[in-house]
This record gives C-alpha cells, sequence and structure tokens, in this order.
C-alpha cells in the first residue's frame, strides 16, 4: 500500500500488491466527464511507464461502477481526450486492465469495461447499452465490442431494447467473467495478479461468429417493425449486424454514426425526457418534507383497477388489505389479484418465493374496521361523487387521523370529497392509468387542503410502485385528460373539415403514436365517453361548437371493436374503413354547411400538436401543471406521445 495518486480532481489510485487500482469518484453516478477521461488517461500513461505496476484495476465509488457518458456534455464542444481513445488505451495496455464493477456499467461505462482484458462484477452490478433509449448509438466501442463478445443475436437484444442484465445474466453471456464472492477489488487485484505476464484476452481481437445470418435477419426485422420511425434503433441494427469487419472500420463507422445522431432533434428530445422524468419529482413547497411512514395500504374497491393497484403495492413489498362491498365480491378481488400474480410468476417476473411472499401480504374483507391498520388508504370505487364521499365519511371513522387517505379518480373534483371529510389535509388524488400494475404513469393530485408531507407521502410510495408520478393540481381530468380532451376535440374538427378517421390515425401514427386517435376509440369503447357527454349536455353552450358525429355512432350502436364496428368496421377483427361511417360524417358536415377539403398528413400532425400545446399552455398558465416537461411526461406515458419526440411542450419549441 502507498500514497494515493490524484490524477484529476475524479480519478485517483493507490497500488495494492503491484496493481494499480483506479477510482473513478465522480458523483452522482461517475459519468466519464472531460476530468474522469483525462484522469484516467493519465492513471493508464503511468501504468504503462512504473515498472512496479504490475497490472490496472478500474473501479467506482459508491454504488455506480460508471453510468455512461455525461450527458449534460453532450452538445457543448468536444473535450479531449476522446472516451473512444481513453477506451482504445485500455484495450491496448501492456499490462492486464481488470475491470471491478461494484455498479452499474451503462453505456460508456460498459463500454470501458469491455475493453478491459477481464471483467469481475459485486452481485448487484448490472450492465447494460441503453444508448437508443437516449436517440444514439454507443459511441465508444460497444456495438462493435458486444457482439465479438456473445455475438450478434444477444448484441442485438441488450442494445436495442437498451435494458440492463443482471450480474447473474451478464455473466452466463459472457458479459463479465466472474460475480466476486469476497471483497469485489480484492478479487479483482488478484485477477490482475494472476493474468500479469501472460496473453491478454482483447475484445477487439476477439472474432464473430458468422453462423447466426437467419437468426439476425429475424431479429432486425423484428426490431426495424417496432422501431416507429425512430433513426437510433435501425442505426444500431445496421452497426451490430456488420460487425464483423476490421474493427478500426467499424469504430469509425459508429463514431460517425454517433456524433450525427447525438445532434438531432430525436437525441435531444430523449434526453430532455431523461432529464424531465428526474425532474418531475420535484416539487415546490416539498424541500425537507419527511413523507409518512406507510407499511400497510388499503384498497377500497377490488374491480380491475384495484386489483392492479394492489399488485404495484405487493410488488413494493406493502401489506394489502382490499376492501369490497360484500365478502364474495372481496374474495373475487382476491382472486383477480392472485390471478395477476400468477401471471407474474409464470412469465418468471416473480418467483415462487415472492409469489408466495406476496400472497401472504394480501388479506381481503367486507368490513371497514378491518382497515384499521392502514397508514395509506388508495379508493378505486366506481368514480360517482356520492359513492366517493360516503366511502371516505366511513373511512374517518375507522382509520387513524394521520393515515393518508388516496382518491383514484379521473374526472371528480378531489375537493369536493376532501372537504366532505374530517381531516382534508390528509386527502389527495392519486390517478393511475390502467392497468395499474403496468402503466408507468401516476398523476398525484395536490388538492386545495392537501398537507405537504401527505403529498410527500403520496410522491415516495409512487416512487415504490416504480411508477413515474407528476403532481397536478385539480381541473376537470387533471392534467393528462385534459389534453386528451383538446385533442380529441382538435380530431373532430378536423373529421367535420375534411379529414377521415383512417386519415387522421394514418398521421398520428405516422408521426409515431402506436395507435391513431379512432383506432384507440374503438378498442376502448365508445359507451363511457357517451355517456359522460350526455350528463354534460345540459351544461354546454351551444355557442361553442360541438361535433356530434361519436354520438350518432353510439345511437346506432356503434361502440367499438367489442361491438364489431365504431369508427371502423371490423371484418374478421382488422381494422377497415367503413362507408357507412363516411356517409355518417358526410352527412354531418352537409348539416353545418361545411365544404370538406383534402388535409395533408403534415396538417394534421400540426394541428393536433397545436391543440395539446395550447391546452398545455392554458394548464401551466392555471398553474394546474408546474413546468412543460411535466405535461410532456405525462402525455408521453399515459397517452402514447411518441418519446422521440419529447412530448407536445418540446415538440412546439
Ligand atoms: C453514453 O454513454 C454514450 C457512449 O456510448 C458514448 C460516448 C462517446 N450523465 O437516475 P438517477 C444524473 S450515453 C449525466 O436519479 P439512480 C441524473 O440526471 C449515456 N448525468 O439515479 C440525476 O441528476 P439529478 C448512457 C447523469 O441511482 C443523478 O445523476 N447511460 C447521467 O436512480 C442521479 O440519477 C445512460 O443512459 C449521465 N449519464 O440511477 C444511463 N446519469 O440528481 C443513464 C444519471 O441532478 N443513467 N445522471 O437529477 C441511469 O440509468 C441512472 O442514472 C443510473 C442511476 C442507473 C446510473
Amino acid at each position: 500500500m502507498n500514497d494515493a495518486i490524484e490524477f484529476s480532481s475524479t480519478v485517483s489510485a493507490m497500488t495494492r500488491g503491484g496493481i494499480l487500482v483506479v477510482t473513478i469518484d465522480n458523483a452522482p453516478v461517475n459519468a466519464t466527464s472531460a476530468d474522469v477521461r483525462s484522469g484516467l488517461e493519465k492513471a493508464l500513461v503511468h501504468a504503462e511507464a512504473t515498472a512496479d505496476v504490475a497490472g490496472v484495476v478500474i473501479t467506482g465509488a459508491g454504488k455506480t461502477f460508471i453510468g455512461g457518458a455525461d450527458i449534460r456534455e453532450f452538445g457543448k464542444p468536444a473535450i479531449e481526450p476522446t472516451l473512444p481513445a481513453v477506451i482504445e488505451k485500455i484495450e491496448k495496455l501492456s499490462k492486464p486492465v481488470v475491470a471491478a464493477l461494484n455498479g452499474a456499467a451503462l453505456g460508456g461505462g460498459l463500454e470501458v469495461a469491455l475493453a478491459c482484458h477481464y471483467r469481475v462484477a459485486s452481485s448487484t452490478a448490472q450492465v447494460g447499452l441503453p444508448e437508443v433509449k437516449l436517440g444514439i448509438v454507443p459511441g465508444a466501442g460497444g456495438t462493435q465490442r458486444l457482439p465479438r463478445l456473445i455475438g450478434i443475436p444477444a448484441a442485438l437484444d441488450l442494445i436495442i431494447s437498451g435494458r440492463s442484465a443482471k450480474t447473474d445474466e451478464a455473466l452466463s453471456l459472457g458479459i463479465i467473467d466472474e460475480i466476486a464472492k469476497a471483497d469485489l477489488v480484492e478479487t479483482a487485484i488478484s485477477a490482475a495478479q494472476k493474468l500479469s505476464g501472460k496473453q491478454l484476452r482483447r475484445t477487439g481481437e476477439l472474432s464473430i461468429a458468422t453462423n447466426e445470418a437467419a437468426e439476425i435477419e429475424r431479429a432486425a426485422a423484428r426490431i426495424l417493425g417496432r422501431a416507429r420511425g425512430q433513426k437510433a434503433p435501425a442505426e444500431a441494427v445496421r452497426l451490430i449486424t456488420s460487425s464483423n469487419r476490421p474493427l478500426a472500420e467499424g469504430l469509425a463507422d459508429e463514431r460517425a454514426t454517433f456524433l450525427t445522431l447525438r445532434d438531432s432533434r430525436e437525441a435531444a428530445a430523449l434526453r430532455y425526457v431523461f432529464f424531465a422524468e428526474r425532474e418531475s419529482s420535484r416539487v415546490e413547497g416539498l424541500e425537507g418534507i419527511e413523507p409518512r411512514p406507510v407499511k400497510t395500504i388499503g384498497i377500497c374497491g377490488l374491480g380491475l383497477m384495484g386489483s392492479g393497484i394492489a399488485v404495484a403495492a405487493l410488488a413494493a413489498g406493502y401489506t394489502v388489505i382490499g376492501l369490497d362491498q360484500t365478502v364474495e365480491i372481496a374474495e373475487k378481488g382476491r382472486e383477480c389479484i392472485v390471478g395477476l400474480l400468477e401471471r407474474n410468476l409464470a412469465s418468471g417476473r416473480l418467483d415462487q418465493d415472492g409469489f408466495e411472499a406476496q400472497k401472504a401480504r394480501l388479506s381481503v374483507t367486507a368490513s371497514d374496521a378491518d382497515l384499521a391498520p392502514c397508514d395509506l388508504v388508495i379508493e378505486a370505487v366506481f368514480d360517482d361523487l356520492d359513492i366517493k364521499i360516503d366511502l371516505f365519511l366511513r373511512l374517518d371513522k375507522v382509520i387513524r387521523p394521520d393515515a393518508v387517505l388516496a382518491t383514484n379518480t379521473s374526472y371528480l373534483n378531489p375537493d369536493e370529497i376532501a372537504a366532505a371529510t374530517a381531516y382534508p389535509e390528509r386527502v389527495l388524488g392519486m390517478h393511475f392509468f390502467s392497468p395499474a400494475h403496468v402503466m408507468r404513469l401516476l398523476e398525484i393530485v395536490r388538492c386545495a387542503r392537501t398537507a405537504p408531507d401527505v403529498l410527500a407521502t403520496g410522491l415516495a410510495v409512487a416512487k415504490t410502485f416504480k411508477k413515474l408520478p407528476v403532481v397536478t393540481g385539480v381541473t376537470e381530468g387533471f392534467i393528462g385528460n385534459r389534453i386528451f380532451s383538446a385533442y380529441r376535440r382538435e380530431a373532430e374538427f378536423l373529421l367535420e373539415d375534411g379529414a377521415l378517421p383512417h386519415e387522421i390515425d394514418a398521421a398520428l401514427e405516422d408521426y409515431g403514436f402506436p395507435m391513431g386517435l379512432f383506432a384507440v376509440y374503438d378498442m376502448a369503447g365508445l359507451e363511457i365517453a357517451w355517456a359522460r357527454r350526455k350528463r354534460q349536455a345540459a351544461a354546454r353552450d351551444p355557442a361553442t361548437r360541438y361535433v356530434g358525429i361519436a354520438d350518432t355512432l353510439c345511437e346506432m350502436g356503434r361502440f367499438g371493436q367489442k361491438a364489431g364496428r365504431g369508427w371502423y368496421a371490423y371484418p374478421d377483427g382488422k381494422r377497415t374503413i367503413d362507408p357507412d361511417v363516411t356517409a355518417i360524417i358526410e352527412t354531418a358536415r352537409a348539416q353545418k354547411g361545411i365544404t370538406p377539403r383534402a388535409f395533408p398528413k403534415s396538417e394534421i400532425q400540426e394541428r393536433m400538436l397545436k391543440a395539446m400545446a395550447a391546452e398545455g399552455e392554458a394548464l401551466l398558465a392555471e398553474g394546474i401543471a408546474a413546468r412543460p416537461s411535466d405535461i410532456d411526461l405525462v402525455m408521453i406515458n399515459g397517452y402514447g406521445f411518441p418519446a422521440h419526440k419529447g412530448g407536445p411542450m418540446f415538440a412546439r419549441t
């Protein structure tokens, strides 16, 4: 052991047992900033030049190995040395370099590790190349070295999905060589000592299996079919499938592609989304506020929504008490929840022990009093104000005064529910999206009197549910459904003005939505929205433009796919343009004296985007949404807005 050497302000090293142990300490995630790159380069030069150093170990301080390139540096002038240059030095070093993966090795972090001659990981580490999620391709050798190490099909899967692999999978794929059973750095040091003086295995020199052409072709076709107009996945496929060529040639192609994509609008949008997700839970007024402790969650109403919420709560480790109207209905709810857990077991998302443990934490009841131990109760009963108020009044009598009450409503005013209760400060809204155990978005509704620590509790619980929480103020439909209404309204205006449902849907799908609006309507069913429109009819201002075509369809029983017809016809289940619907639309236009005109796709897209952005502006002006990026997150995660376009607020810039 000797004194630490500081190679830069974020990279230091100690020599232990003849091995230079280099530690990257660049909080929060050890991203490869200019200072890290320069420190690493100096450490490598030192190791090569120092006779007493027999090898190198690279590791990270804290819980991350290296989280990748510093995304905040993208778009700024490049500072030497570049990451590919540092990585080349690692691979070519004459002495063994061992990566000691103490945590996540992502993007440029895994690329550093791939160039090392041996990789040891702690059991909690994970590896991945998530660059396509940022609209770029790996730019420091990932598309060339990973296929050399694990073959093209496995590299395609990891790079295009952008997913992370845990250590067991990483070991079986051959990405890492060893999982440390004892101290990670000690294990890495001893690996480096053993490799010293031996022939080193340089990933860039490995050859690629060439007998997998059919498998590769199938995988590539599948990936490109899902890319929805994004550039990065297609470019990554091209680079990976052509990696069987001289390394220098592949690296040069990769670098040029990375630089072009990095400066693209698509990458800017995805970077914006990345930071927006981290920003959304920073809420004004909650600085330093501690959430209330939550161990037991009550869920009222065990229908589809309540069951989904229960599954999310069980997965997060909570004890769950489900309540429904009768013992029989509650038991049905329990069966539904257990059915969802069984699906997770069958798909491998849950192992047998986890399944048993989750099931053991679930109980159901028809008696309000059984909810007494709850720290938080989430109601997911029928969306009717009287029913919800009645339930909350009953809950007031049985749960502790400091327990939090959350209403899962889509359209009702939670302030009215809160006002009816004994302690309105403990009430907030938690608007889940269906299916609640799958959909990531969770609107957290801050009511007029919600206490700060109650709001903080909602956010903290959402995080444990692995949801993306976005705080919204109270307004009809909150952030998402208000913008969705504006989107729907504009589509209906377009119908009257001359566009047909399939033309509007084609324009939206071309833009990147997984499904056009009218196809979505048909899938979800038209009757619930019709019932709401009928309820609102009396209050509607006759001077505002109202499109009645959807009402006509409903009056004809065209309730969507379930009914076999809606905005489209479904012979053999296949979405087909229906001349009857065209005739209905033409009649509606004629009745209003509208002369239809043709709309190019770009104009449809522009009008839809403008309508969403204008509603977003209104939400900001009213203080319902805190920032434009929160609105974008809601539309991306709840309504299919393509992430690579950044959301309606980003797209207007
Ligand atoms: C790349 O590597 C390109 C190369 O192929 C080629 C180069 C030539 N940069 O997520 P958290 C910040 S592209 C800058 O809440 P966790 C983040 O904004 C990169 N900042 O933590 C947040 O800041 P703040 C490929 C970054 O523990 C803070 O760190 N890599 C970066 O839940 C904490 O983040 C990726 O795409 C970054 N790379 O999760 C990995 N990463 O506190 C992206 C994070 O101010 N990162 N920050 O809001 C992650 O997936 C997670 O952050 C990680 C930690 C799993 C590492």
